[in-house]
């Protein structure tokens, strides 16, 4: 049985003392919540504090990005090794914000999910189509490129103690999710995609959705066989709403 993930994308959001305020109140809604696991992946700055918060909360730790080197002359980037010194264990990759607004690529998203492996850090590897191919009826051949650019450099097991979110683009910060339907039937495909050359990695492999999940539409979201919990932007900035979305996974 695959355990549900929870993880709260802060994005370019917060400051100390919203930290502060987040985490305690997580901490207090959610204490004793068992059945899922609970990220938070707040701004790069704040990691160091926000692990210093965490205590015995089990929470884990996320980053929302990570450089493809490990040192040198890179201005501006942060390694997997700087990420995991601060405790971080999971690293959001492919956002669609990074896609769009940092051009960045399939193949240099696949060398970045090769760095975090290199370094024992789980890759969330944000996938999903823009509006205008999802009315084309390309939804699945997008989400099948972007995992098959992961495959071609690294191999299919390469996906073993990985997660997916699948975030239809059209639905991010818009208010606009994908019914619980339309998000399963392309969760179903991510799985037999990846089954098809490994029947163990895809029964294992967490696949989370993202876009617009929130404190209401959560619990209906999370009945689906092939929803293992999701990625959370904009309700992940409240506690209590968060922690609705938690518990609805538990
Ligand atoms: C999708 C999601 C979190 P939101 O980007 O990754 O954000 O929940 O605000 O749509």
């Amino acid at each position: 049985m695959r355990k549900p993930l929870v993880m709260g994308n802060w994005k370019l959001n917060g400051s100390k003392q919203m930290a502060l305020d987040l985490v305690t109140g997580l901490k207090k809604e959610l204490a004793g919540v068992e059945g899922c696991d609970v990220a938070i992946a707040p701004p790069v700055v704040y990691l160091d504090y926000v692990q210093t918060l965490l205590d015995d909360s089990k929470f884990i730790l996320g980053a929302q990005n990570v450089d493809t080197h490990l040192s040198g002359a890179y201005t501006g980037d942060i390694s997997a090794a700087m990420l995991k010194e601060v405790g971080v264990t999971h690293v959001i990759i492919g956002h669609s914000e990074r896609r769009t607004y940092h051009k960045e690529s399939d193949q240099f998203i696949a060398q970045k999910f090769a760095v975090l492996k290199e370094n024992n850090l789980t890759p969330v590897l944000c996938i999903g189509e823009t509006e205008a191919e999802n009315e084309a009826g390309q939804t699945e051949s997008v989400c099948a490129k972007q995992i098959d650019a992961i495959i071609n450099l690294l191999g299919v097991k390469a996906f073993d103690n990985a997660v997916i979110a699948y975030e239809p683009i059209w639905a991010i910060g818009t208010g606009k999710s994908a019914t619980p339907a339309q998000a399963q039937a392309v969760h179903k495909f991510i799985r037999e995609h990846i089954a098809k050359l490994d029947a163990d990695v895809a029964k294992k492999v967490i696949i989370q959705y993202g876009g617009s999940v929130n404190d209401k539409n959560a619990a209906e979201l999370f009945t689906q066989p092939d929803i293992d919990g999701a990625l959370v932007g904009g309700a992940s900035l409240k506690a209590d709403a968060f922690a609705v979305i938690v518990k609805a996974a538990a």
